[in-house]
């Protein structure tokens, strides 16, 4: 087992890399390409691709070291049974949860616009959580795999920063798990609140948590 001591806000954090997964969230076609979920509600996607090239290198780190890498994708099963109307009624009426769209239905399980990014692409081993909600906890068994894995840290990175990532952050810290996220690893659609998003989790002495960035944790394995 190694321990790591990284450099963060607002403190260094020393983690066992044992105990600790890395969680990357939501990293799926429906967000980040053109024609998905996060462009019919009217955003410019092309503001989440500054994420994507940090998160490779973090990952190449973390599983040279073997250390758990889950990914998590938001979405709904084909009949709709798990979304909530108040959810489904968002966004012009042709482009919501479940209308055909030129990635497939829009955030449905199955469809091309619902699986990870190629540049991010889960290895076989690594376990996905398919969850129908922003934060990764609701509705999955995220928590009792980690449980499971005597996870005690959490490195949360992916898309958007303040809405699927804070949401999970939120839960996890909760749940007792300490989070450290790693900035230039999240992505948002509003530039302003990536850095609110941030700023809220290491407030207050870390409310939330412990923010860092790829570079931080690459050194501090290297170390
Ligand atoms: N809209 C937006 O910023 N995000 C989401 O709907 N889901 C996630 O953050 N994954």
């Amino acid at each position: 087992m190694s321990t790591l001591v990284i450099a963060a806000e607002p403190e260094p954090i020393m983690i066992e890399t044992e105990k600790t997964a890395v969680v990357i969230i939501d990293m799926q076609r429906d967000f980040l390409e053109p024609g998905g979920f996060g462009a019919s509600l009217g955003n410019d996607v092309a503001l989440l691709s500054r994420a994507v090239e940090p998160c490779k290198r973090l990952l190449d780190a973390v599983r040279a070291q073997g250390m758990l890498v889950i990914h998590t994708r938001e979405g709904h099963l084909p009949d709709l049974s798990d979304a909530p109307r108040a959810k489904v009624e968002r966004g012009a009426p042709s482009l919501r949860i479940g209308q055909p769209g030129p990635m497939g239905r829009i955030l449905i399980r199955g469809e091309p616009g619902h699986d990870i990014i190629p540049d991010l692409y889960p290895k076989a081993d690594e376990p996905v959580i398919d969850k129908p909600g922003k934060g990764a906890f609701y509705a999955t068994e995220l928590h009792s795999l980690l449980q499971r894995h005597a996870i005690e840290n959490l490195v949360v990175c992916g898309v958007t920063t303040e809405v699927c990532v804070h949401t999970t952050v939120r839960e996890a810290n909760d749940r007792g798990y300490r989070c450290l996220v790693p900035g230039d690893c999240c992505g948002s659609y509003i530039p302003a609140f990536h850095d609110a998003g941030l700023g809220m989790i290491k407030a207050q002495g870390g409310i939330f948590g412990w923010v860092t960035d790829s570079a931080a944790i690459l050194s501090g394995l290297h170390r």
